[in-house]
């Protein structure tokens, strides 16, 4: 192992006093307006600001680098998210990172700095390299850097040994060219961000219902008869959802929460806009807060179907004619007894019952889920009990009803329909050969813990990364850093200064690139990029700002220049980025669904992707039919003493990007080392708020610590606590995953809590 000394990997510890107020009742409203106007303010000055934020998601401008929540009609004068507004400030701010910078710290320097810090020093602007032995990053030029990059693949012997990761912010055109690029080299090593997000989501739904994706539409929302937020807190990380849900609510949806925490967002809801208006009440939205323990979805899955067959408020003709393992599920769920799910889900029968009988009633309900779902053991499982759920009342291919697995990143969902997948289909391949001419590998490569499990052996000698920031976000931060280091080459393209710039290979190199808001210029002129929403939407993304530096270059000139320097393969990649209309009409030949790809994405809402259980009912499994799968309910007893752990969001952080320590909703501010606890639990324990602990994960029979931490009594099930993402990385262990989909069980950690100092055998 060759990491360099005295690098840390682990994010330091950072602010100090920890302040802590009430709970928040109400979402967004003034604070949120004046929170993203001084972030906006604060990062690039007021006219940049006003200008900025009149841009997102219009027509004309760029698409909301926040979320994947998609944008009503594309249309309003400022539809205005505080957390979007964070996002767009962070990558347009003004200060930089550039040459000098690098000059002034070793890495090892920088590495003692915090993630907040390390964001908040600006754009990188030039590339660098930071080379072999070397502990400071230096200029590079960029056709040296490729030529480095280019040589160290050429060199390994085995396409297998270079790996290209994606985080979800990469456009359609970069993302195709990338996966071709890796493709025509030889490999399906393209882990990418949804492996360790919603990959349980895809794998569940397309064994279901024969396509990966969820099936309503924004519009759906507003037909919604109820509708079932899972394991998801919009309020933070999904702003403007809930408009959605406030509009659904005033046309008499009814809303139920399912979360181990009160979620302020779906308490009660104030559209910053209605200000404008001189409108000051606020909204309640959720009508039912079922207050599941962490891992007891499945548990309350059961005995609500229960409740539907008991109503028979089923779709009998719908099951009979589209369906099939309805009668294996039913033998399932009468198996299954009130006495498990009422232990299992932390909720009475009685609650359950008010639940099950909303759902009875409604002819029309909408499912919606995120991390709380998918980052589980049974991530891919449960998501098929919400599958059940929903299919056994007909709620799929009908207005105001299905499955809306909520997405992150704004182009994760787009990443993967244009090709960034370990596991590409056969028909994939086959259209994708023949269009471009290449012969893909069949073999499947390599997803994220299969990454570093080979990064550890070392197997990798070059590891590319088209954004994210893979350190702070992937688990284990400790044995992944591990990894990391034995591997020859690792690159980063980005646009921010992460810790995975100082944790790294032998030799690294920092790509630095434009990002949504900028405006891209190439040989022929301005280009725009493409990406899909959460509801599959495809439609365009026009920076409007003058590039951070002009030492930047864009995604899609990034792969093409790297392609161009790398294979012998006849194809004129930087023709095909010199006008980006050349990549959409390769994509129109090698994607299925992007048939005239270039005229219909210029319309202003863009096009809908083909989505056969929401266009028509049809299901694309082996047999045609939608699949009821059953499971046994998990085992989620935790062992006397310890306690189950999920690392969550704050209200001011991207992912690993940290905008700011505090979590206004939860009320905790200035300190985020905290771990929201029962105060029964603490009692128990004798402990008050802010009491010092160190956290032990356990995972067969191997242990991760992570000392320092602040209890703080929170609203949240007994035995149940939670921590920040990625602070607490450092104890997610690595082959705790997903069965299927190979996710790591964030929302699922065993720990014990200990006394600071205090060894793992001196538990009381
Ligand atoms: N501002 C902002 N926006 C973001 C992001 C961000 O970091 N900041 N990240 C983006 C990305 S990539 C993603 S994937 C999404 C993430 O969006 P979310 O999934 O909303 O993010 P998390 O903070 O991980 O929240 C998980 C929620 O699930 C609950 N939960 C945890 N375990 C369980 C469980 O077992 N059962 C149930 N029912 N609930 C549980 C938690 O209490 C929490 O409310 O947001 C995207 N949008
Ligand atoms: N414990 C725990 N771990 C988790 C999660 C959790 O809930 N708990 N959530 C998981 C989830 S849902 C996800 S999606 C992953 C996120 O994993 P990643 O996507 O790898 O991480 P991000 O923090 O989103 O990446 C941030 C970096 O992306 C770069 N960047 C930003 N915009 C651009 C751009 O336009 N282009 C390029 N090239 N780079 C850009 C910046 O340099 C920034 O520092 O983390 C996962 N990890
Ligand atoms: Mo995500």
């Amino acid at each position: 192992m060759s990491g360099r000394k005295g690098v840390s990997a682990v994010t330091p510890p950072d602010g100090n006093s920890l302040k802590l107020s009430k709970i928040k009742s109400v979402a967004a409203g003034i604070p949120a307006a004046t929170s993203s106007m001084a972030h906006g303010i604060k990062k690039m000055g007021l006219i940049k600001t006003v200008k900025t934020l009149t841009l997102v998601n219009q027509p004309e401008g760029f698409d909301c680098p926040g979320c994947a929540w998609p944008d009503p009609e594309h249309s309003t004068a400022f539809e205005f998210c505080e957390n979007g507004a964070k996002a767009v400030a962070d990558e347009a701010m003004k200060a930089k990172v550039n040459p000098a910078f690098f000059e002034k710290y070793t890495v090892q320097e920088l590495s003692e700095k915090s993630d907040y810090w390390l964001n908040s020093q600006g754009r990188i602007s030039h590339p660098m390299i930071l080379k072999k032995g070397h502990d400071k990053y230096q200029e590079i030029s960029w056709d040296d850097a490729l030529e480095t990059i280019a040589n160290s693949i050429n060199q390994s012997n085995d396409p297998n040994r270079s790996v290209f990761y994606t985080s979800g912010r990469t456009s359609n055109e970069a993302a195709f060219l990338y996966q071709l690029f890796a493709r025509t080299l030889g490999t399906n090593n393209m882990p990418d961000c949804s492996n360790i997000c919603h990959e349980s989501s895809g794998r569940g739904l397309g064994e279901a219902i024969g396509i990966g994706k969820g099936t309503v539409t924004l519009d759906d929302f507003e037909h919604a008869e109820v509708i079932m937020v899972v394991g998801q807190n919009p309020g933070t990380n999904h702003p403007r959802m809930l408009t959605a849900l406030r509009d659904a609510k005033r046309k008499g949806s009814k809303i139920i929460h399912i979360n181990p925490l009160p979620e302020t967002g779906l308490v009660r809801f104030k559209h910053p806009q209605d200000y404008m208006k001189l409108s000051f009440g606020s909204e309640s939205l959720a009508d039912m807060h079922l207050q599941v323990k962490i891992g007891g979805d499945a548990a309350l899955m059961h005995g609500l179907m229960k409740i539907q067959l008991e109503n028979e408020s089923l779709d009998h003709e719908f099951i009979k004619n589209s369906t099939s393992g309805f009668e294996d599920l039913v033998a399932k769920i009468t198996k299954t007894k009130w006495s498990q799910i009422e232990n299992d889900s932390g909720l009475t029968k009685n609650q359950i019952e008010d639940a099950g009988k909303i759902l009875s009633e409604s002819n029309a309900t909408i499912a919606c889920w995120a991390m709380g779902l998918t980052q589980h053991r049974n991530g891919v499982a449960v998501i098929q009990e919400v599958t059940n759920l929903i299919l056994m009342g007909g709620h799929i291919g009908r207005k105001g009803a299905g499955l809306c697995p909520v997405r992150g990143h704004s182009n994760v969902q787009g990443d993967r329909t244009v090709g960034i997948w370990e596991r590409p289909s056969e028909k994939f391949l086959q259209r994708l050969d023949s269009a471009c001419g290449i012969t893909s590998p069949r073999e499947h490569g390599l997803d994220v813990v299969q990454a570093i499990q080979k990064m550890r052996e070392g197997a990798v000698d070059v590891f590319f990364c088209m954004g994210g920031n893979f350190i702070s976000a992937t688990p284990d931060t400790n044995a992944t850093a591990q990894g990391l280091n034995n591997v020859k080459l690792t690159i980063q393209v980005s646009t921010k200064l992460n810790r995975s710039h100082l944790v790294t290979g032998e030799t690294a190199i920092i790509l630095p690139c434009l990002g949504r808001t900028e405006i891209d210029v190439q040989d022929t002129g301005n280009q725009f990029v493409t990406v899909e929403n959460s509801m599959g939407i495809v439609h365009t993304s026009i920076g409007g700002l003058k590039p951070a530096s002009n030492m930047l270059r864009s995604e899609p000139w990034i792969v093409a220049a790297l392609a161009d320097k790398t294979l012998d393969d006849g194809r004129d990649w930087m023709d095909l980025v010199s006008n980006y209309d050349n990549i959409r009409d390769l994509m129109s030949r090698a994607l299925f669904g992007f048939e005239d790809y270039n005229s219909r994405v210029r319309s202003d809402s863009g096009f809908a992707l083909p989505n056969p259980p929401r266009d028509s009912r049809t299901f694309a499994t082996p047999d045609s039919k939608a699949h009821f799968i059953s499971h046994e309910l998990p085992d989620v007893d935790i062992p006397e003493g310890k306690y189950v752990m999920m690392t969550i969001r704050s209200h001011d952080q991207y992912n690993t990007t940290i905008y700011d320590l505090h979590d206004r909703y939860r009320g905790i501010h200035g300190n985020r080392r905290v771990v929201l606890m029962n105060a029964d639990d603490m009692v128990k324990r004798g402990w008050k708020t802010r009491h010092l602990v160190d956290i032990v994960s356990h995972f067969e029979g191997t242990e991760r610590r992570s000392d320092g931490w602040q209890v703080v009594a929170y609203d949240i099930p007994r035995g149940n606590i939670a921590t920040y993402f990625p602070e607490a990385n450092v104890l997610v262990p690595l082959t705790s995953t997903a069965e299927k989909s190979n996710t790591p069980t964030s929302k699922w950690i065993i720990c014990s809590l200990l006394e600071p100092g205090q060894g793992i055998f001196e538990e009381e």
